[in-house]
């Protein structure tokens, strides 16, 4: 919820941070992209008829008690008229792409913890908006423009409060926490609602006759070290709401890449070939859904010996279509590895289609050590495929050239 405040007010504390999560998050995907499933009880998860778990639930299955990591069967009694779904990463997956995208116009300081959750540091901000409250309406107001999902956020002088926050309203909730109403509002929490304090803590301090953050402020900080050790001095600062914690922001990939073990090892250089366009299939993929375009292409080859290595190929331009980084990595396979026999002659040119079609492949390739020995050539347990050398990468290089990793 929002509180009134003059937007002039200072901020009476350095940082300004906020904390972003999403509602429901995989149920309320589905809820999305199947509208007769909106207002009903849907649980995203494994079978209830095996063993599988509630990975989450919407708000209309929470009514019924049920929540996330739960046994999906004992979901399934305390509401069998609930629809149940398997997970779709991919399409979460896509959403959690946009939202950081979102995240991104307002602030570089951003730390993603989850899919569906992230650390704003707005500090120092894009926009250059002074309020960190009007930043998180701002936020979620166009997460749901982009995605028709809502957000919950959290606004504080730290990580610690700004996540605490961002739970209090669920859905669609903004609180923020103001630097001079921090005592306030931790007074009354109680203290399982702290990061780190779990049913064995929580029991604990229980014991000790301390149930909200507002008990915990009144012990000294030697009593909580002497039960809790080093996390009793957390406890001690949490419940003050001090947590000097920074916004990490993890370096992006430096490179993308896919790999596969075979179920038997290859000897057919068609087959690998066959596999390396599939694997190149992925990783272009996956540079799409990174924005990525890059340079460089490595091949990894583990040798049925389990030995290993990396052959790369640089060029001039960046790319990240399927069939150009399949290109460069088979040309490499040719002729930078000891990989592989190469296929009879009557089975040069022909169609070998999808993963089965190349174990058949393999299995019609002739296993015969004494000719193996002869042309040098090795078994493949593992190929792999990434892509590097990013687009602004300072590497300036004009002219196709080898080298190994
Ligand atoms: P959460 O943000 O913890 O939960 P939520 O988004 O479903 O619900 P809300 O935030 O409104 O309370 O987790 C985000 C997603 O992560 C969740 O939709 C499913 C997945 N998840 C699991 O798969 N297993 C789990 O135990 C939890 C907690 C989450
Ligand atoms: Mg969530």
């Amino acid at each position: 919820m929002k509180r009134s405040r003059s937007n002039e007010q200072a901020w009476k504390a350095p940082r300004k941070i906020i904390h972003v999560d999403m509602d429901a998050f995989y149920a309320a995907v589905e809820q999305r992209d199947r509208p007769e499933l909106k207002g009903k009880p849907v649980i995203v998860g494994g079978s209830p008829e095996g063993r599988g778990v509630v990975s989450t639930a919407s708000y209309e299955a929470r009514k019924f008690g049920i929540h996330s990591a739960m046994p999906a069967s004992q979901a399934k009694r305390l509401c069998p008229q609930a629809v149940f779904l398997r997970p779709d990463f991919q399409k979460y997956e896509n959403v959690s792409r946009i939202i950081r995208r979102i995240f991104g116009n307002y602030t570089a300081t951003v730390q993603t913890v989850a899919l569906d959750e992230a650390y704003l540091d707005v500090t120092q901000n894009k926009l250059r908006i002074n309020d960190p409250a009007e930043l998180a309406l701002l936020i979620k107001q166009n997460i749901c423009a982009l995605t028709k999902l809502t957000a919950s956020a959290g606004v504080a002088p730290n990580k610690f409060l700004a996540k605490i926050a961002s739970d209090m309203k669920k859905p669609d909730g903004l609180v923020v926490v103001y630097p001079e109403d921090i005592a306030t509002f931790l007074e009354p929490l109680p203290v399982r609602k702290i990061p780190g304090v779990g049913p064995v803590t929580g029991e604990k301090l229980h014991r000790l006759g301390i149930e909200t953050c507002g008990d915990l402020v009144a012990r000294l900080r030697e009593e909580l070290t002497s039960h809790f050790g080093k996390f009793g001095l957390d406890l001690y600062d949490m419940a003050r709401g001090l947590d000097d914690s920074p916004v990490i922001v993890y370096a992006a990939p430096q490179q993308i890449g896919n790999e596969t073990t075979f179920e038997k090892d290859l000897l057919d250089l068609k087959a690998m070939e066959e596999h390396l366009r599939e694997i190149a299939e992925i990783v272009a993929e996956r540079l799409v859904e990174e924005g990525r375009r890059g340079r460089t292409v490595t091949l990894k080859v583990k040798y049925a010996d389990f030995s290993q290595i990396t052959r790369s190929v640089t060029q001039p331009e960046e790319i990240s279509a399927a069939d150009e980084i399949s290109k460069h990595a088979i040309f490499l396979l040719r002729t930078k590895t000891d990989a592989g026999y190469p296929a009879p002659a009557a089975r040069d040119g022909s169609d070998i289609g999808g993963r089965s079609a190349a174990r058949r492949a393999d299995r019609t390739v002739p296993d015969d050590q004494a000719a193996n020995r002869r042309s040098g050539r090795k078994k493949v347990r593992l190929l792999g495929i990434s892509v590097s050398h990013f687009e602004g990468n300072p590497l300036k290089q004009k002219q196709l050239e080898f080298f190994k990793v």
